[in-house]
């Protein structure tokens, strides 16, 4: 188990992240309900898409107040990965013939073998909540792209992330219109890099533009709090691939 697996299992977040957390949580969740009612006891599916770069992973970390995924300035997000709920972490990497394999023995396999990773960790908003992460779509790698819409095929909410600095570009649009409108129908608009949002009057601006332009393809438009990054945790990153 990494450390940051641990940490989590541990409940030991600082008290300020768990408050942007929850923050990003409550907005993320007032959302939700306009997509699909609460089903007792299943979590939502929430499947979080994207260009590359555009703070897909970060925000999975903010939603869990903790930097449980690596995140990076380059392409980094390589395996769809699925984060929920259990009794006690664990990690394993799901093979392309279904199999999987627990993280000590999948760290010897090779990641071409890998379709999904697998994290489990007892987290509280896990419980209503299945988060999954995918790589950067728009790149032109095919498999990549198949296994994000198999993804997006069980998905009860999606999460398009859109960076404040040029939301919702051309090829954003042109990607999110190519998706099938069964899945756009489940769409949430997510203004990530909330940060580098000078004012609140670029705020109230940057958010009627996206209401104009991009508010007709989605039922709901979100702006994400400032993300305020998680220290690095001993035992490095829980990163299988
Ligand atoms: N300042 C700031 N930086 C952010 C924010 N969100 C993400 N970043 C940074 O932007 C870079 C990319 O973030 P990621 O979360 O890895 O983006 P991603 O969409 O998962 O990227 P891929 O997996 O490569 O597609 C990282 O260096 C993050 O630290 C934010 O809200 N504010
Ligand atoms: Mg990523």
């Amino acid at each position: 188990m990494t450390g940051r697996l641990r940490a989590v299992r541990d409940g030991s977040m600082g008290g300020m992240r768990q408050a942007a957390s929850t923050r990003a949580l409550r907005r993320l969740q007032a959302a939700v309900p306009r997509i699909r009612q609460a089903r007792r006891g299943v979590p939502w599916r929430v499947v979080v898409i994207g260009e590359f770069n555009a703070g897909k992973t970060t925000l999975i970390n903010a939603l869990l107040g903790e930097a449980l995924l690596q995140t990076s300035v380059v392409a980094n997000t390589r395996l769809v990965t699925v984060v929920s709920f259990a009794a006690s972490a664990r990690m394993s990497l799901e093979h392309c013939d279904g199999t999987r394999a627990t993280i000590d023995r999948a760290m010897l396999c090779p990641a071409q073998a890998a379709r999904r990773l697998h994290i489990a960790v007892p987290h509280a908003a896990l419980k209503t909540l299945c988060l999954i992460d995918t790589p950067g779509l728009g790149v032109g790698d095919v498999t990549i792209e198949r296994r994000i819409r198999r993804a997006l095929s069980r998905a009860d909410v999606v999460v398009w992330c859109t960076p404040a600095v040029q939301a919702w570009k051309a090829s954003e649009q042109t990607i999110w219109l190519g998706l099938p409108e069964r899945i756009r129908k489940k769409g949430i608009l997510a203004v990530t890099f909330a940060d580098a949002i000078g004012s609140s009057g670029d705020a109230t601006r940057l958010i009627a533009r996206l209401n104009a332009e991009a508010g007709p393809y989605f039922a709901a438009i979100v702006r994400m709090p400032g993300i305020a990054k998680a220290p690095p945790r001993r035992g490095g990153p829980a990163r299988a691939a």
